[in-house]
């Protein structure tokens, strides 16, 4: 009986002394949630009892001092931003949304644009900006010597986000770049502070020597893009990887192309692998004996490959694979010509075979 109460009471201060965390972590998002909402009236409580109460409903004219310009007010900012919530909406949700946002932002933006050149147009009395000062820095003045970096970087890094938006070789590209321009700015940061040092005594820094722009590099930077879009477009399949990126992938390796005519001793290769065959073209010799390497990759699945005339006749039916299994297919000379081949299995495996 005792023993029973001392229980219970321990129970009870198990809960006070080992709380529920998950539990409690659970109610993070609700305490925030009425925090706010405690914070939001207390707000609203403050500025309704705040005076006076005549707020918010006479416009002022604005009278900038003279020698002071002020835009006028302009919708632009609002209309432009409500077109990129409509753009940024229609990326989450697809659709016509993403269309109708980009022509609100960009109207927007040329309207923009077109108010803030009749501004400038009716700008009186500009005052014309002091003349560029050629030659070295005055006495105690340090300027930082002109640089390509900044550009450098903004081109890396725009490849390096569309690298991570399409992924594969523009992605490496892009932080090769963007690794490249850093460094060099490191390196020229590095030239500079010697300079700095020798400030100290001298009480003077001299400019760096503008430095030329960085054709090669650029060249160069053009070149590895190009070269990643093409590989991750797979325009050049490269071979034994799977480095194509996303975009490359689902596009096996094309094989029985250029290496299947001519009658080489391994004949045509074909795949059969997840109910595909791979490759929906293969060409072959005309009035010529070839092979066929059939591999079928799919476990415990039968598949064939048979070569029908264009009458659906069955010119050839190789003999039946249970894979996984590769299979040698001696096919008679065949007249120039196209040719539908199919697995007989499955109608929705067929491939077409020219003999020419
Ligand atoms: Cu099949």
């Amino acid at each position: 009986m005792l023993e029973q109460a001392w229980n219970s009471i321990l129970k009870f201060t198990e809960q006070l002394v080992i709380p529920d965390w998950a539990g409690l972590v659970a109610l993070i998002p609700i305490g925030l949630f009425v925090l706010v909402a405690l914070w939001l009236l207390w707000t609203v409580r403050r500025f309704a009892t705040a005076g006076p109460t005549s707020r918010g409903k006479r416009r002022l004219t604005p009278s900038p001092p003279p020698g002071v310009h002020a835009a006028p007010g302009s919708m632009a900012p609002i209309l432009a931003a409500g077109g990129a919530a409509l753009l940024i909406g229609g990326i989450v949700a697809g659709g016509p949304l993403i269309v109708i946002g980009a022509a609100v932002l960009v109207l927007t933006l040329l309207y923009w644009g077109r108010e803030g050149l009749r501004d400038y147009d009716h700008l009186a009395h500009v005052e014309p900006a002091p003349a560029a000062i050629h030659g070295p820095t005055p006495h105690g003045i340090h300027m930082i010597g002109p640089s390509f970096r900044p550009i450098l970087g903004a081109l890396g890094v725009t490849v390096l986000f569309f690298g991570l938006v399409f992924g594969g070789w523009l992605l490496a590209v892009g932080v090769l770049l963007t690794i490249v321009t850093l460094l060099g700015w490191l390196r020229d940061a590095r030239a500079e502070y010697p300079l700095t040092v020798a400030a100290d005594t001298s009480g003077h820094i001299e400019a760096l020597t503008p430095p030329k722009w960085p054709i090669g590099l650029l060249w160069a930077g053009a070149l590895l893009v190009v070269g990643a879009l093409v590989l991750n477009l797979g325009i050049l399949p490269p071979k034994g990887t799977t480095a194509g990126g996303p975009s490359g992938s689902g596009q096996p390796p094309a094989s029985g192309g250029p290496s299947g005519s001519g009658g080489a001793p391994g004949g045509i290769a074909v795949a059969a692998e997840g109910l595909k065959f791979s490759t929906a073209e293969i060409k072959a010799p005309a009035d010529k004996p070839f092979k066929i390497s059939f591999d079928n990759k799919d476990a415990g699945i039968q598949h064939d490959i048979a070569i029908l005339d264009s009458k659906g006749s069955i010119l050839f039916n190789g003999a039946d694979v249970t894979g996984p299994k590769a299979e040698t297919y001696d096919v008679k000379p065949l007249p120039a010509g196209t040719y539908k081949f199919v697995c007989t299995f499955h109608t929705n495996m067929t491939g077409e075979l020219t003999a020419g």
